[in-house]
């Protein structure tokens, strides 16, 4: 068969707006080059990956594209806020060909299968969860003409009626999953955010899967059961990184890097013994790292670590169950710095309960607590997360639009989809700004940015400076 997998073009401008879109990331979508890897392991069919933001694909380029290879099975990933853009991209797709089967899986079809399926009757089928499995026995069921009836993890349509069967259980050992086909994907078009590289190229990648933290406003569609690659399948991914694609960083996108302190220390010293000149980055919790791990994690090249602060109120982080201390986050981002590693910290405004006085906090927090980079975005309750189930009960969900969902809403004219009690929409977009611009414009910080300065990153800094003055 032919297989087309589908990324939508959700812009960047359409994520951060105007300015900000400028800077914005455009990565590689992980999740279709594992599909395809494990397509093509499993079975003899032609597959392509079309990336439509990468390759800025618009309507009449997708058309062109879809009818030329004319495939028999259309594969859609689909976020949360590219719902839209997902369903303009199925809509082309079968007008370019009529025949062909849609699937469609992602974070927000893991949350809503009935409802996709319900509210699109182009779609044939929806995978749940983690797909490599899933897919193939799904292709093998379409190929046969049988009703998928006994496999675990998909929804579709049996006559009129729409059919959820079992869920599957998430793989347990990764390493059966093969290598990502990243050689489907147009890796020359990817680079990240900014304040994530210092040099190009630059390359996400993942080491695990699932966390067990309960953190209220996060989709954890890989669930509770931390599952991590073999140290030496991870160096061999890290090696075509870097020899074939030549790769100078790694950013490793694991919702939580260090939860396994031992298989941290283990693959530092495995790529010690490389003697690779290669910088990575990683995302992680303030309650996971130690002075110890920090300084294997730098001699072996991190250069940047990225943890979730989240707020400046001890209040509010114990309401988002995120498990943390104010004074962990003062004392992990010290210990970073000391080990000569850059520290970003993330926080959210506009929390549940969270007062304006909370928020003037956070900001106070973010300028305080030593860390090189910040970002600030605006709480967004995702659909399946306590948090929207809490403001479901609150009933302080302002938009059920999904486009709707991002969580960049100051820079752009969109809606904020949540607004805790006794809060302003407008008053919460104009703090998202200010408190970038009371990080960004400190005289400290412009000055370590400029001593830091090389033809390599100005145009980078350049970018971000403009981006933030225009607004
Ligand atoms: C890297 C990353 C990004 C990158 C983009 C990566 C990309 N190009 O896809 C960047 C930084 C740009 C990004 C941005 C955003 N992200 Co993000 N991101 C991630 C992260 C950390 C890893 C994604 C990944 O590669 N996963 C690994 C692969 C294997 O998983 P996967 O893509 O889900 O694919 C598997 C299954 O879902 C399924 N599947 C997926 N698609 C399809 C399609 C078919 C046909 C089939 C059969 C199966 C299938 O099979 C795959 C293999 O098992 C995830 C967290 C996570 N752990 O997944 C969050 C996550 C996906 N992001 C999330 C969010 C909220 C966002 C933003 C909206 C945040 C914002 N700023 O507003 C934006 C939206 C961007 C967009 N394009 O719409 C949420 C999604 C929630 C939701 N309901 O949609 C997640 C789950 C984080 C979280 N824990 O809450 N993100
Ligand atoms: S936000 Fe991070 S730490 Fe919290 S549950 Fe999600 S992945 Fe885990």
């Amino acid at each position: 068969m032919k297989i087309t997998l589908i990324s939508p073009n959700l812009s960047t401008s359409d994520r951060y707006g105007k300015a900000l879109g400028k800077v914005g990331p455009t990565t590689e979508p992980l999740g279709l080059a594992y599909l395809a890897s494990a397509i093509k392991q499993n079975r003899n069919d032609f597959v392509e990956i079309i990336d439509s933001a990468a390759l800025d694909y618009g309507e009449k380029e997708l058309f062109n594209h879809l009818k030329k290879t004319n495939p028999d099975i259309i594969g859609v990933t689909v976020l949360t806020p590219m719902y839209i853009r997902a369903t303009e991209t199925i809509n082309v797709a079968k007008r370019a060909c009529p025949n062909a089967k849609i699937i469609v899986g992602g974070a927000h079809v893991t949350i809503f299968p009935k409802q996709i399926l319900e509210e699109n009757e182009k779609i044939d089928y929806a995978v749940i969860g983690e797909g490599e499995i899933t897919i193939i026995e799904l292709l093998n069921a379409i190929e046969k003409n049988k009703v998928p009836s006994s496999i675990k993890g998909i929804g579709y349509r049996n006559k009129k009626s729409i059919k959820i069967n079992q869920l599957r259980e998430f793989i347990t050992d990764l390493d059966i999953i093969p290598l990502p086909a990243r050689k489907l994907l147009p890796m020359k078009k990817y680079k990240p955010a900014p304040t994530y590289y210092n040099k190009l190229p630059s390359y996400i990648m993942l080491t695990s899967r699932g966390c067990p933290y309960r953190c209220i406003y996060c989709s954890k569609i890989f669930g509770r059961t931390y599952r991590h690659h073999s140290v030496k399948r991870i160096i061999q991914e890290m090696d075509i990184l870097i020899n074939k694609y030549g790769a100078k960083e790694i950013i490793f996108r694991d919702d939580t890097f260090t939860i396994d302190k031992k298989f941290v220390r283990d693959l530092c010293n495995e790529i010690i013994n490389k003697k690779w000149k290669i910088k990575w980055t990683c995302m992680t919790r303030v309650n996971l790292v130690d002075e110890n791990l920090l300084k294997l994690m730098s001699k072996a090249g991190c250069w940047s670590m990225h943890y979730g602060v989240e707020s400046g109120s001890q209040r509010l982080l114990d309401l988002i169950q995120k498990d943390i201390k104010l004074e962990q986050a003062f004392k992990a981002i010290k210990w970073t710095k000391k080990a000569g590693i850059d520290v970003k910290a993330f926080f959210m405004l506009g929390l549940p309960s969270e007062t304006r006085e909370d928020s003037l906090r956070t900001i106070e927090t973010m300028k305080e607590c030593g860390a090189d980079w910040v970002q600030v975005t605006i709480t967004v309750p995702y659909p399946g997360t306590k948090l929207y189930t809490l403001a479901m009960q609150e009933k302080t969900l302002r938009s059920f639009k999904w486009e709707d969902y991002q969580t960049w809403a100051g820079w752009s004219d969109k809606e904020l989809v949540y607004v805790t009690k006794g809060r302003n929409a407008d008053d919460l977009k104009r703090l998202q700004k200010r408190a970038m611009r009371e990080f960004y414009y400190r005289p400290k910080f412009i000055l370590k940015q400029l001593l830091n300065l090389r033809i390599d990153n100005f145009q980078m800094y350049l970018n971000g400076a403009w981006a933030l003055f225009k607004n």
